[in-house]
């Protein structure tokens, strides 16, 4: 399979995240991607591409155009205003706040842009944002092209990134951004189907309304789960989207028996709908020993999943989204490569 990955995601490198009242050492790191290129290395079996160059245009397709100029400045901004640190708000448009223009000064646009503020913006942020949805549109382009799968090592990830909102350690939908690119180069219909630990709250808002992008998620119950605000069963879409997202809610210690059946209906889902390409948002962290998680996935699961997922028969694209078991991201992120690929017994070292 193709994986196409850009060194630029380095420039994403954050000293901080709020995280228990303290400012700790980020849970989403540069060290995340160096671990599967070692793994994918180690395996052989593996062409590693850089990305080509799309521009901002088909970023644009999916984000709005004052939140992409933010996301551009606020560093500088911040920096501009005196702040010694990383950016993070303090001051959110909640409810009954609800004057909702965009304020001019950075600390106003750093709460009405953000929803989750354990995600500081450091020097870097912007080009390593924008780099990751190059290797999106990449590997979207390489599957429209006619290739069985491909792997878009993105970082950082998206699938939290709405229009116009950035958190929990997303800034651009890389995934939403290759889907709308698939769509734009012909494909009909396209399912996101999201596998990471948590919801995918951007890649739902971005195509809530809409009947030609099929939206699924599985993910911790958001009742005691990041995001906690979206991912409930009842958000099926709505107007012209009705009926076309669907969330697979699960509670804590939920092991790969159940979280398999919910993967088993999320594909007849897409078998139904008709998809004629799937982009798999993957993140890993459903791993048993992931730190801030709370499914129970072995490493071996990972394996049987790829392969389940190869029986939907269909072009796809697979994105890398989160996985904070940084020792065993590599394995476990490649296991579901080679499992896709058939490639059953990918031992460990
Ligand atoms: C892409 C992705 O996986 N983003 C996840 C962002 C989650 N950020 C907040 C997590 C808060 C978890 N708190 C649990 C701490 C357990 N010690
Ligand atoms: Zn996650």
């Amino acid at each position: 399979m193709k994986i196409i990955h850009t060194d630029l995601h380095r420039l994403r490198a954050p000293t901080t995240e709020l995280s228990g009242g303290e400012l700790v050492a980020p849970f989403e790191c540069p060290e995340r991607v160096e671990h599967i290129l070692a793994e994918l290395a180690r395996r052989g079996r593996h062409e590693v591409v850089g990305p080509d160059a799309y521009g901002l245009d088909p970023v644009l397709r999916v984000h709005d155009a004052d939140y992409v100029a933010f996301l551009q400045t606020a560093w500088d901004e911040w920096r501009a205003a005196g702040n010694a640190g990383e950016a993070i708000p303090t001051c959110w448009p909640s409810r009954r706040m609800t004057r909702m223009r965009v304020p001019r000064h950075i600390d106003g646009k750093l709460g009405y842009y953000c929803l989750a503020n354990e995600t500081s913006i450091s020097d870097g942020t912007w080009d390593a944002a924008y780099a990751a949805a190059q290797v999106a549109l990449t590997g979207a382009a390489l599957v429209m092209g006619g290739e069985r799968a491909a792997f878009s090592l993105c970082r950082p990830p998206g699938h939290h990134a709405a229009q116009d909102m950035y958190g929990g350690y997303c800034f651009l939908n890389n995934a939403a951004i290759a889907a709308q690119s698939m769509r734009d180069a012909g494909a009909e219909r396209v399912a996101v189907l999201d596998v990471d630990f948590h919801h995918g709250n951007g890649t739902q808002a971005i195509f809530y309304e809409r009947a030609d992008v099929l939206t699924l998620s599985l993910h911790g119950d958001p009742d005691e789960a990041f995001p906690h605000f979206l991912g409930g069963a009842d958000e099926t879409g709505a107007g012209d989207g009705a009926g076309f997202n669907v969330n697979y809610p699960m509670p804590p210690g939920t092991g790969y028996t159940v979280w398999a059946e919910a993967l088993d209906a999320a594909m007849a889902r897409i078998r139904a709908f008709g998809a004629e390409a799937v982009v798999v948002s993957l993140g890993v962290d459903t791993f048993e020993r992931d730190p801030i998680s709370f499914f129970k996935l072995t490493s071996d699961d990972f394996t049987d999943y790829g392969a389940r997922l190869a029986g939907m028969d269909l072009p796809t694209l697979f994105v890398m989204e989160g996985g904070y078991a940084v020792a065993e991201i590599g394995v476990n992120t490649v296991n579901v490569l080679d499992g896709f690929s058939g490639h059953s017994s990918p031992g460990t070292p």
